[in-house]
């Protein structure tokens, strides 16, 4: 398992957490999605790493930008 944080900019209530959880949990290989509003901060567990082209896609996908 790997566990990667990523910085997510324009999320601002738990619609946004929402959205960002489910592009994200989409991702082939993708087990968890933890999403911390205040600080912008997603973190995701996979089996093995995501490339970062394919998160920074599902965050365009949901709305958001991947700082
Ligand atoms: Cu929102």
């Amino acid at each position: 398992m790997t566990t990667t944080t990523y910085r997510v900019e324009g999320m601002t209530c738990d619609h946004c957490v929402h959205a960002i959880t489910s592009e994200i949990s989409a991702i082939d290989g993708v087990h968890g999605v933890d999403v911390t509003l205040a600080t912008g901060q997603v973190t995701v567990t996979s089996e093995s790493p995501v490339p970062a082209e394919t998160i920074r896609a599902a965050i365009d996908e949901a709305g958001y930008v991947l700082a």
